[in-house]
């Protein structure tokens, strides 16, 4: 199936400068960019992003929402919206899992992060792990058009 997914580089990743490195990556699997745009993601946004689709506030603690937000919110991201054959679980997995620690090397979050659930709980950290990528279809198909209007998508 042809799909689309979000991608969002993260601060981390814009603020070392990587954001090249990591756009080739998808772009070596085959992916198209169909939207892309640095923006600034406002709290608003964030909170529909990680509560509304990613019930993250539901799934851990307030504490980990806040540092999440504000972490998003300190420097600005490159969104963009990639398209190809199985985008969404091909992409998830060159990205997932959350925590860098138990990324398997080969994956962005392991090749480029070094972070556990561990030291950024006990040093009031978020985890730090350079990309967003939608996990479910259910999560691209409201991630999509919560970072993007129809008209920022190339003809
Ligand atoms: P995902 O990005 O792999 O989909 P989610 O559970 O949806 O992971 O969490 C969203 C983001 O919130 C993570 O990528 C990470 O940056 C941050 N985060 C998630 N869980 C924790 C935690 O337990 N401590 C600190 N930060 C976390
Ligand atoms: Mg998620």
């Amino acid at each position: 199936m042809i799909q689309r997914t979000l991608v969002v580089l993260k601060p981390d990743t814009i603020q070392r400068k990587v954001a090249g490195e990591i756009i080739s990556r998808f772009e070596r699997l085959g992916y198209t960019i169909i939207a892309a745009k640095m923006m600034n993601a406002s709290e608003e946004l964030l909170f529909k992003h990680y509560e509304w689709i990613g019930a993250l506030l539901t799934r851990k603690w307030q504490k980990v929402f806040d540092l999440t937000s504000s972490m998003m919110r300190g420097w600005p991201v490159f969104a963009m919206v990639l398209e190809w054959i199985e985008a969404i679980d091909v992409v998830r997995k060159v990205v997932w899992p959350t925590e860098p620690k138990s990324a398997a090397p080969g994956t962005i979050r392991w090749d480029y992060a070094t972070m556990s659930y561990g030291y950024a709980d006990a040093n009031a950290l978020w985890v730090v792990n350079l990309v967003h990528a939608s996990a479910t279809v259910e999560e691209a198909e409201q991630e999509i058009p919560l970072w993007f209007n129809e008209s920022e998508f190339v003809k």
